[in-house]
This record gives C-alpha cells, sequence and structure tokens, in this order.
C-alpha cells in the first residue's frame, strides 16, 4: 500500500481521518444542496440519505483510500452514492456541475449506475441485496475467466461490497452464500455498515451473533468491529469493563435513542445503569458532555485505525465478512433518530455543520473546504498516492466473431427447445472461437432444457477436478457431468436470483476484465418471474448475455398450471436492455441465435430473451431466404397477403400450426388472407414506438417495419392475434394503423390437459381462430 508505506501510520491515520470528514461534508452539502438551495419546478421532494451517508464514511475513508488496490472492484450501496461520487470529486474524476445536479437530469444518479454516471462506476445499486450478491459471482466469474487463461492471476482482484446491514435481511443474500459456498468463493468481502438501524427502524437485538453463524457455517471470516480505538482504550481505564459490558447489552433502539439525545442524555443514563460502581462512574464523569458522546459512538466502523487494521489483517483470498458497527447519521444532528433514513438537515442545521467545519460562506463546493493550505496540499498528495488513483478505465474488449450462419438443425418435426440444445450442441462440437467464449449455467434445469448436449461436450466448470463418479462406475447416463477447470457450464443450484445474477456478472466480464464471455443461461419459463428484479437488475446494468426460457405457456399442457408461463412475453416486451424473441421454427431459432451473438457484443446492443417450447411441429419449407431479414425485424409474412386484402392472421411462436390450419381453412372464403409470423412482439413494438417519437422530434425516419408489413392490408382490415401467451403482447398491433383486432391468447391461469383440451378451452385452436376471424369478416 503505497499511502502506508512513504508514510508514519500516525500520518496515515490523519489523513483518512481528514478525508472521513470531507467526504462527510460534501455528500452532506450536495443532497443539501439539491433539496434547499437548487431551484425547484415540480414541488416534489428530491431526497437523498444525509444520515446513510454519515454512517460509512469512514469505512468509505479507509478502503477508497488506503486498502484499495486497483485490480479491485466495489459495490457501494445505493444510499452512499454521494460519498461515492464525492471520492471521485477529490480524485479530479467528477465535476461540481454533476454534483450540482444531484437527482437532476443528467447529473449525478441517486445511486450508483454504471451506465448513467460519468465517474467509474464498478456495479451499480438500488435494489437492496442484488449489488451485494453480484460481488460475489464476479468473484467466481474471475476465477472462471483466470482457469480458462482469460485473466492473469496478478491482475486478479477482490470483490468488495459496501452493504447496509437491513441488506441482511434480503433473502437474495442467503440463496448467495450458499451457492458461494459450493463455488469455493474467495475474494470476496462484504463490509456491513452495521447501524443497525434500516428505513423503517432500528433493527433486531436478537440478530446478534446470529450473521456470524450463518457466515462462518458458509465458509466465510467474520471480522467484528464493534468498538473504536477511543472506546477499547476507555475500557481498560479503572471500571472501564463495566462500560464495555453496558454497550454489549444495550437494546440497540436505547443505543440509537440516547445518541439522537447526546451527552446530557448518556450521562443520565449511565449514571442511573452504572453510577453505583464508584469506579465506572468516576470514568463517566471523566468525560465532559461532548466527550461522552464521543466516546460512546466511537464505534468501530467510525474509526479508521480499527478499519485500516482489519483490512490490513485481512489480505488473504477468505472471503470475509467485515460487520463495522456503526451510528446512522454520525457527525450530524439527524444521529441515531429512528426516522432519520430520509431526514435530513434544515437550512440553520446546515449552517451551523458548515461553521463548524470552518468552511467559509461560498467555498462550500471547494476541494478541500475548510482546511489550511498545508493540510489541503499534503492531502491532495496522499490521495494522489494512493492505490485508486492508479486504476485504470475499463478495458475495451475485442469482440468474438461469430460465423455467418448457424448450422440450422435436421427434421421436419422439431420443438424450438430442441433446435437449440442441437444448434449449442454442434457448436460445442465446431471449432469455432465464439464456441470456447460460451459459457452456459442454469439453476438445476440443465437437462431439462436441453443444455446437456453442450455440458456432455464442454463440461462443467470447477477450480478443483472432480470426477463424474457415476461416468467411472461405468453406470449408464446420458449426462456426462465432468467438472473441470476448463468447463463450460456453471451448474447452480435451484435459486432463479442467483441465476440472473450469475448471468449479471458474466454478462459483465467485458467491461469488468476487458475479455468477452457470451453467457447463455436457461430456466423455466414461469420461473423468470421468480429471479425477475435480478434480471431487471442485469438489464440495467447493460450485462450482455443470451436468456432462454423454456418450456413456456400453456402448451407444457400436463404439467399444468403451476408450470404453464402467460405473462412473460408482456416481460420481453417490457423490460429494457433485454429483446424479446419467441420462434416459431428452427431455422429462425438459428438466425436469431447468431444475431443474438452478435447484438449482445454491440456497443448499442442488449441481452435477448429466447422464449422456447417442447412442442415438436411440422417445419416450414422454405422457397427462399427472403423471411430472414424480416423475421430478425420482428415478423415476416408466412403467407403474403394480396395488397388491400381485408384481413390477416397474425401468430407468434408455438401455435404456427393452429394458425396455418385456420389460414388454410380460411382462405378460399377470405381471398388474400395473410398470415403475418410475429417473430418478436418486442422488437416490432420498439420499433414502432421509436419511429413515432423520431418523427415527434422531427427526425426523418423511414415507417416502422409493423407499419411496412401492415400497410399491405387495407385500412381497417381486421386482424386476428394469437399466441400462447397474455394476448395484449399483440394486439396492440391494431393500432399501428388503425385496425380492428380479436385477440387471443391465455389470460387465466392454465391446467393439466393435453394440447388438444387445452388449446380449445383456452381458445387457441384454429377453430377459435377461424370464429375470430369469421367475426370480424362478418363485422365487416
Ligand atoms: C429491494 C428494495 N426494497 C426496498 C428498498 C427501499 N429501501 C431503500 S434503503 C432501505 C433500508 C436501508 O437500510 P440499510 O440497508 O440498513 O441501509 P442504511 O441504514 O445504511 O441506510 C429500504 C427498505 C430498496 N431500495 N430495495
Ligand atoms: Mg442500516
Amino acid at each position: 500500500m503505497a499511502s502506508t508505506t512513504s508514510r508514519s501510520r500516525q500520518d496515515v491515520i490523519s489523513a483518512l481521518e481528514h478525508l472521513d470528514t470531507q467526504l462527510l461534508w460534501l455528500s452532506s452539502w450536495m443532497i443539501h444542496n439539491a433539496n434547499h438551495i437548487r431551484p425547484k419546478r415540480d414541488g416534489l421532494k428530491v431526497g437523498g440519505h444525509q444520515a446513510s451517508c454519515a454512517s460509512i464514511t469512514a469505512i468509505m475513508a479507509a478502503l477508497y483510500f488506503h486498502a484499495l488496490r486497483p485490480q479491485d472492484k466495489v459495490s457501494v450501496k445505493p444510499h452512499a452514492g454521494p460519498i461515492l461520487h464525492a471520492i471521485h470529486y477529490l480524485l479530479g474524476n467528477q465535476s461540481r456541475d454533476l454534483m450540482e445536479r444531484f437527482r437532476g437530469l443528467g447529473g449525478v444518479q441517486s445511486y450508483p449506475s454504471r451506465t448513467k454516471d460519468r465517474i467509474p462506476v464498478d456495479f451499480s445499486t438500488g435494489s437492496v441485496g442484488l449489488g451485494v450478491a453480484v460481488t460475489a459471482f464476479t468473484s467466481l466469474v474471475q476465477d472462471y475467466l483466470i482457469s480458462h487463461g482469460q485473466v492473469k492471476v496478478e491482475d486478479s482482484g477482490r470483490m468488495i461490497a459496501l452493504m447496509g446491514d437491513a441488506e441482511l435481511d434480503e433473502g437474495n443474500i442467503y440463496e448467495c452464500l450458499i451457492e458461494g459456498y459450493k463455488h469455493d468463493l474467495r475474494n470476496c468481502w462484504w463490509i456491513v455498515d452495521y447501524n443497525r438501524q434500516s428505513l423503517d427502524a432500528t433493527t433486531a437485538d436478537r440478530m446478534f451473533r446470529r450473521f456470524d453463524d450463518i457466515f462462518e457455517t458458509c465458509g466465510w471470516r467474520v471480522v467484528t468491529l464493534k468498538y473504536g480505538k477511543r472506546q477499547r482504550e476507555a475500557f481498560k481505564k479503572p471500571g472501564g469493563q463495566a462500560l464495555e459490558g453496558w454497550i454489549d447489552s444495550c437494546p440497540n433502539a436505547d443505543f440509537a435513542a440516547l445518541t439522537y439525545q447526546g451527552g446530557p442524555a448518556w450521562r443520565a443514563r449511565l449514571h442511573a445503569d452504572l453510577g453505583a460502581k464508584a469506579q465506572t462512574r468516576k470514568l463517566i464523569d471523566s468525560y465532559d458532555d461532548e466527550g461522552l458522546a464521543r466516546l460512546m459512538t466511537n464505534l468501530g466502523g467510525h474509526c479508521v485505525e480499527t478499519l485500516i487494521d482489519a483490512f490490513d489483517a485481512a489480505q488473504d483470498e477468505v472471503p470475509t465478512l467485515f460487520i463495522a458497527y456503526t451510528v446512522k447519521g454520525h457527525g450530524l444532528p439527524l444521529a441515531g433518530h429512528k426516522d432519520n433514513h430520509s431526514g435530513m438537515m434544515n437550512p440553520s442545521q446546515m449552517e451551523q455543520f458548515r461553521a463548524g467545519l470552518g468552511i467559509a460562506e461560498g467555498q462550500e463546493w471547494e476541494k478541500w473546504a475548510g482546511l489550511g493550505d498545508n493540510v489541503a496540499a499534503d492531502l491532495q498528495t496522499f490521495i494522489e498516492a494512493s492505490p485508486i488513483a492508479c486504476s485504470r478505465p475499463e478495458a475495451q474488449a475485442p469482440t468474438v466473431a461469430v460465423p455467418p450462419r448457424l448450422p440450422v438443425p435436421d427434421g421436419t418435426e422439431q420443438s424450438t427447445q430442441a433446435a437449440f440444445g442441437r444448434i449449442l450442441l454442434d457448436l460445442a462440437k465446431s471449432g469455432e472461437e465464439m464456441a470456447d467464449r460460451i459459457v452456459t449455467t442454469a439453476p438445476d434445469v440443465t437437462q431439462t432444457t436441453n443444455l446437456g448436449g453442450f455440458v456432455n461436450q464442454r463440461g462443467l466448470f470447477r477450480r478443483q477436478e472432480l470426477a463424474d463418479v457415476f461416468h467411472n462406475a461405468k453406470i449408464p447416463s446420458a449426462q456426462r457431468w465432468s467438472q473441470h477447470a476448463a468447463g463450460q457450464h456453471i451448474e447452480l443450484g435451484i435459486a432463479e436470483n442467483n441465476f440472473f445474477i450469475a448471468l449479471t456478472s458474466l454478462g459483465l466480464a467485458a467491461p469488468h476484465f476487458g475479455t468477452r464471455l457470451l453467457p447463455v443461461g436457461t430456466v423455466y419459463d414461469p420461473f423468470i418471474a421468480r429471479g425477475l428484479d435480478a434480471l431487471n437488475y442485469g438489464c440495467y446494468s447493460d450485462a450482455r448475455f443470451l436468456l432462454v426460457g423454456t418450456p413456456s405457456g400453456i402448451s407444457l399442457a400436463a404439467e399444468g398450471g403451476a408450470h404453464q408461463s402467460i405473462n412473460t412475453p408482456l416481460i420481453g416486451m417490457g423490460q429494457p436492455n433485454l429483446a424479446y424473441f419467441e420462434p416459431a421454427f428452427a431455422d429462425e431459432l438459428a438466425a436469431m441465435m447468431r444475431w443474438a451473438f452478435e447484438h449482445m457484443q454491440k456497443p448499442d446492443g442488449s441481452s435477448v430473451y429466447l422464449r422456447l417450447t417442447t412442442r415438436a411441429i411440422s417445419q416450414v419449407v422454405r422457397d427462399d431466404g427472403a423471411w430472414e431479414a424480416d423475421a430478425l425485424k420482428g415478423g415476416y409474412w408466412l403467407r403474403k397477403p394480396s395488397q388491400g386484402a381485408e384481413a390477416a392472421i397474425v401468430f407468434t411462436g408455438v401455435v404456427a400450426p393452429e394458425a396455418l390450419a385456420a389460414w388454410e381453412q380460411l382462405a378460399e372464403d377470405m381471398p388474400g388472407l395473410g398470415l403475418l409470423n410475429v417473430t418478436s412482439p418486442d422488437l416490432l413494438h420498439r420499433d414502432w414506438s421509436a419511429q413515432r417519437a423520431a418523427r415527434w422530434n422531427g427526425v426523418a425516419s423511414k415507417p416502422s417495419h409493423a407499419e411496412t408489413l401492415l400497410s399491405d392490408l387495407a385500412p381497417g382490415a381486421g386482424l386476428v392475434t394469437v399466441l400462447d401467451g397474455s394476448p395484449g403482447a399483440l394486439s396492440w398491433l391494431g393500432g399501428v394503423m388503425g385496425m380492428r383486432v380479436s385477440p387471443l391468447g391465455t389470460d387465466r391461469f392454465g391446467q393439466t390437459g393435453d394440447l388438444p383440451d387445452l388449446y380449445r378451452t383456452y381458445r387457441l385452436d384454429s377453430e377459435a381462430i377461424v370464429d375470430a376471424a369469421a367475426e370480424l369478416y362478418l363485422g365487416n
């Protein structure tokens, strides 16, 4: 640590203490400015969390300006965002202008954002818990990349989460602990800002020490930083032990209330509880009110000396939980108040705070406000020498070449899920470079989502080799699960949150490590909902992966309502940074997968979601390849309508045979009837919206693909739309050119049954399509 070696330890501590104060000031001021000084136009609260920042400034000063190495990555608890910006302001990476625009358009974001903030942000945060677990999975990804020769061991870093204590209530934390243990997690620190306050209240005393048990069981080292140096020294004085015992048994709520009330209240309570012990009383009374309050709140997480000692002592690979005791709002008049989560200093409190720090009016944004020239110059030198100042910006990862075509699996009858497995298997057997970059993962559904072929070829990833016991014992099995460092499948337990967080970490390999992975994850389509927030988190972070939801819809038939997905098409359409496709035929799927592997690597690309099925259907015979370009834009005419036709059937995915059969039946009576295969309701809708927005913004634009397709029909034509999912995914098409729509699809829970029964019951069969078309036609 450059900063430590070139200075005396006392100098380092003193510099970090100054930095702690500067971070407290800048974060408080940034929030104050946005709420009390910047003109308001909408009467809405701007917000920001001064108390949440105040409890973690010493931790962040010690971490960023002492312990952090350039190759380490940090996830900062959402409400400490302003401190991260203040750190980068001091380092010269952030502008005053953007800090003045905190929570305004284009300014510093409320919570650290990889994509929207201009400073280096390793991990986005916001939805509590997810930004913590992502560090563990990123550590696993780093191990994967080391094993595959994509990252050098000496370049490997530590993945660190700075977390709020209430994040420990999120279930995804424990799912992650279990998975981490299975995968022999290393190089991961979680540092808890243990202020024992959440948003609503002080947290339960009963959890004291329980976290230690849970983490230690999962292979973590737990380091508790309960007392600051001042407290430890006081405990050693005569009567000090009783004081220590008192703090240890003080309920969280009492401690918080006394902190808020300050010195006199501390004294009164300590006299009442410990006054009978003469030495302890003497010790208490050796402090004036302010000194006593400072002593009682000198917890480990506010003592830079305690913090750097703890960080310095944890230099091995063991995953480590630091429980750093803190006071929410430490150093501010908000300290300890149970309602302080969204509390804010009022202007006169802020005035006092400013004056107390010796900051002159008008100097509030100065980098080293309130400090003398010598101290300022010294701090500047100190931070410039800190390892974090040498961090390089995220590297551009070279693109991995995608073959011009992916072979289409043979077979006149195929399901998209089986075809998916075959395409991946062919890739696994190929010598394509791209195949080496694919990494597959699934939450315990590898076999049933047809990833098995790929895994048999490429193996499971495991740092330490593990034999396939069944294979070695010559017990017949279709699955060969050899586990080794070169394996390309990460097998996860059945926890969809982990699955999506793992995809997020894998999908950020390019910006994090400067080398690409092409992650492919499969999950039963209905259980996307189980990990939906984590999926959203991955997309928000702009992670790039291919998500395959399969099987889907009531076409799962006998599996019943609990496993049949209904609203995933709407998720696919509504989720930003995720392009959703639902192929009907294997050749469409091959084209989409190829498109996806390219799209995932484009600067303006995104993740891709394929909704597949196990229902095998007859494949169509193509006259030419003209369909393909349109299919990749969201839809193509499987049966082109005659110009000005009065009606069309529009379908997506697995119900292609029903749509085709209905078309056959109706074509005689409805001359020129079209049959539109919507391969991506998402792309079609997005493109339509975007073209309209462009027109409104005065940008010249071509008609959207939906308009181009539908303009083959007569104005006011009728559309029967059908898919195995929410009808709303297609019914909007009527709005594109003002057409009448009869939407078919599922809008209530499914149930067990065979396909004919279910399609009839839920009106997805050709008869339902014919009926709907007749109604539209007759009504014409
Ligand atoms: C998933 C999720 N649920 C709810 C919230 C709203 N929320 C923001 S912070 C918070 C509590 C924070 O407490 P803690 O983690 O202890 O942080 P600190 O005390 O340091 O502010 C809650 C409930 C959120 N951000 N994410
Ligand atoms: Mg808290």
